[in-house]
């Protein structure tokens, strides 16, 4: 149920993003957690998890007649995930910008999957793509107490 959304605007937007099983066989994890922290970017959430296949299956729902939909979950259960809940201003737009496109041979270099790989299966990173599905998600894969309310020092230099 999406019971800890309201207020998620703003500021205090948030956003689902996951390094994907081959992100973490690559070593990537913290490359992915630095350019998010680089930013500006708050952590509000992070764990290592083994997904079931139930929990994949509904993340990925909306893809459920696509070709490629078995194969995914598959891939998506095939090792461990570091999920997490990142908070910004446009932290979904922006998240979803240097991330690059779908499949990194599309992708700008500079963004985490043009500088990090050449398949669209091996794409190293997941992100909400809008304000419903980050809502979505993060109630998905996060317990409301799973997520940190924390003031960070430098916020004031971030935001003006
Ligand atoms: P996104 O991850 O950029 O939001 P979606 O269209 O939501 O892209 O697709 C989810 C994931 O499914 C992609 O990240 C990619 O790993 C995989 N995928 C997307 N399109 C294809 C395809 O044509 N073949 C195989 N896998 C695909």
């Amino acid at each position: 149920a999406h019971i800890f959304k309201s207020g998620w605007t703003g500021v205090n937007e948030r956003t689902f993003i996951a390094v994907k099983p081959d992100g973490v066989q690559r070593r990537l994890v913290g490359e992915i957690v630095r350019r998010f922290e680089k930013k500006g970017f708050k952590l509000v959430a992070l764990k290592l998890v083994m997904a079931s296949e139930e929990l994949l299956k509904e993340h990925y729902w909306h893809l459920r007649n696509r070709p490629f939909y078995n194969r995914l979950v598959r891939d998506m259960s095939s090792g461990p995930i570091v999920a997490m809940v990142w908070q910004g201003l446009d932290v979904i737009k922006t998240g979803r910008k240097m991330m690059g496109e779908t499949s990194p041979s599309d992708s700008m270099p500079a963004t985490i999957r043009g500088d990090n790989g050449v398949e669209v299966r091996r794409n190293a990173i997941h992100g909400s793509d809008s304000v419903e599905s980050a809502h979505r998600e993060i109630s998905l894969w996060f317990q409301e107490t799973e997520l940190s309310s924390w003031d960070v020092c430098s916020t004031n230099w971030i935001y003006s």
